[in-house]
């Protein structure tokens, strides 16, 4: 049996990983932008650019895929996350759906190991308790009965990320 954990928190720069897809927090256009959207698009190249073009933008709570280019991932799945407006706006639902909408997309590509970074608590201001507690939760509902995504990445940029995701996916084991 492998008793490796399908949930894992990874610190670190998400460009970086050898996985069959990394997930990026990207906006509306899909044509590029700041924090990890901005880092994807400059490892990945141009090319990205182009292919990102022809897919006509994407709708807050959905995810489009592309190749990876040249990072060392498979597949780019590019997801947008909601804008923080105070919590009354339905953002939970639509942070649920990033996740949701990308793990579906990446079964359907085989992809069994994908990456995440937190999903709109940089410039979109998801306050980081709440929106890791969504991730966490969507994430092991969603692989629970599925064999797709095997391994799920949780790659946190600093160490206080990547604490509040270890402490979030303790709890959940813990019952
Ligand atoms: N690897 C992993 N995580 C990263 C990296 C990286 N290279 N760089 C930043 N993060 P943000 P959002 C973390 O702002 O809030 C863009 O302009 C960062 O510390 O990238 O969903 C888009 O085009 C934070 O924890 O995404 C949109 O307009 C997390 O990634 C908008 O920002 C998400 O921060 C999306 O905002």
């Amino acid at each position: 049996m492998n008793d490796s954990p399908r949930i894992q928190v990874h610190t670190g720069d998400i460009t970086k990983l050898t996985v069959d897809a990394i997930v990026n927090a990207a906006n509306t256009s899909l044509l590029g932008g700041g924090g990890v959207d901005g880092a994807i698009h400059r490892a990945a190249g141009r090319e990205l650019e182009f292919e990102c073009r022809m897919l006509n933008g994407c709708k807050v709570g959905d995810a489009k895929i592309t190749k990876g280019y040249r990072l060392p991932a498979r597949h780019i799945i590019h997801t947008v996350g909601p804008v923080w407006q105070g919590g009354g706006k339905g953002e939970a639902e639509l942070l649920a759906s990033c996740y949701v909408s990308s793990l579906e997309l990446a079964a359907a590509n085989d992809c069994s190991t994908v990456a995440f970074p937190a999903i709109s608590t940089g410039v979109y201001r998801y306050p980081k308790d709440e929106a890791t507690e969504i991730a966490v939760g969507t994430v092991s509902t969603f692989i629970e009965d599925k064999t797709l995504p095997g391994v799920v990445i949780f790659c946190c940029f600093d160490e206080l990320t990547a604490e509040l995701y270890e402490q979030t996916v303790a709890a959940l084991r813990k019952g």
